[in-house]
């Protein structure tokens, strides 16, 4: 029921559930629960309170907390606490800023990572110092909208949520406040789940893969109101700036679009690192709206677009494809040094708008995958 009137007060309901009436029937692979996955059981609260508690601290993006690959069948409570900041950030070199509202005061917030059939545990703070309630909605969970209607939280207070993490896959997470939802996410109220197969990461061949590195962009759509001139405005608070953000909302033109927060953010002292031989996963979330991950000079080596670890990866990618509101995958395994830009390949999303990072690579150059044979020079007859 409620569920329902939140889609109808959001105009979503009647096309939504006629869609699903009308899917075909086709013999297909189910979603049922897994066989042979014993974590994946039911438990009672007295069962859930005997299991092991790890407590993790949460880093900054682009990188991920610490974490194992693959670890034994007895699930854990996975505890993480984060806590929501409104302030006013810049979001490109010439100054322009915006409100901003982020989990853990970073766009997007941090990474979380747990195992298949782990309960994943949130404290989620609201400081005093703020002006506006939030919550969390995890695309991760089941249930009361993904949590969103268990962690309303006003300024001043605090909530602990905890869900099961019964499906695999990269998973975004984001602040889904009843009548601005839109709002709080393209602040910058998003960010991922990342929960592994116990057994780690396999192949499309079901062979098993490892990262050495990790990192984690967020792709957020920014709509920065102009004046009359065609100036970006400045707001003294949040609230002021919300009826001009709407407006340039509906519009559906980004007036920029950034990794991480800000044009640039990837770059220059921020830029990830790896060296040649080594494999790194990238995490890609975009909350809002489609983007296209590509690495120049590069490739998607294992890639799972849809974010779903029981999907057989597809390989050997040019650009892969995130849709608004999920959060894919790609690894790579570097064969060449140099600086490598990783971007929405949208060229004008990522060179006009911001849509673009750097990968530094050190190692030594490979003359058989690439070779300048002759420089560029005067055309000879
Ligand atoms: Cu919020």
């Amino acid at each position: 029921m409620e569920r329902r009137h939140f889609l109808k007060s959001a105009g979503l309901g009647v096309a939504a559930g006629t869609t699903l009436l009308a899917a075909p029937v086709q013999a297909r692979e189910t979603a049922a629960p897994k066989k042979n996955a014993p974590w994946l059981a039911a438990r009672t609260e007295e069962q859930i309170a005997k299991l092991e508690r790890v407590k993790v601290d949460l880093v900054a993006p682009p990188m991920v907390h610490k974490h194992e690959q693959k670890v034994g069948p007895e699930p854990r409570v996975v505890e993480f606490r984060m806590t929501i900041s409104e302030r006013e950030i810049e979001v490109d070199r010439d100054g322009t800023t915006m409100h901003a509202m982020m989990f853990d005061d970073s766009m997007p917030g941090p990474t979380m990572v747990v195992h298949e059939g782990d309960y994943l545990e949130l404290t989620l703070v609201n400081p005093a110092t703020n002006t506006m309630p939030h919550n969390i909605d995890f695309h991760a969970s089941t249930g009361a909208l993904g949590g969103a209607k268990l962690t309303n939280v006003n300024p001043g207070e605090q909530a602990t949520l905890r869900f099961k993490a019964d499906r695999s896959g990269t998973f975004i997470y984001h602040c889904a406040p009843e009548g601005s939802v839109a709002w709080h996410v393209v602040q910058g109220m998003h960010g991922t789940v990342m929960v592994l197969p116990r057994d780690g990461l396999k192949d499309s061949a079901g062979n098993p893969l490892h990262y050495d590195r990790v990192y984690t962009i967020g792709e957020f759509d920014l709509y920065i109101p102009r004046d009359e001139k065609g100036n970006f405005k400045k707001y003294g608070s949040s609230a002021e700036s919300y009826g001009d953000t709407l407006e340039a909302m509906r519009g559906l033109i980004p007036s920029h679009v950034v990794f991480n927060g800000k044009v640039g953010a990837l770059m220059g002292d921020g830029a990830m690192k790896a060296k040649v031989g080594e494999t790194v996963l990238f995490i890609h979330s975009q909350a809002n709206r489609d983007t296209r991950p590509h690495l120049i000079g590069g490739h998607g080596d294992w890639v799972w677009e849809l974010g779903k670890f029981d999907d057989p990866p597809a390989k050997n990618l040019e650009t892969w494809f995130i849709r608004g509101g999920s959060a894919g995958v790609a690894l790579y395994t570097f064969k060449q040094p140099g600086v490598y830009a990783y971007v929405n390949h949208n060229l004008i999303e990522a060179m006009e708008l911001g849509a673009a990072g750097h990968v530094l690579v050190e190692g030594d150059w490979n003359d058989d995958l690439m070779k300048q044979v002759s420089p560029p020079g005067p055309i000879k007859a």
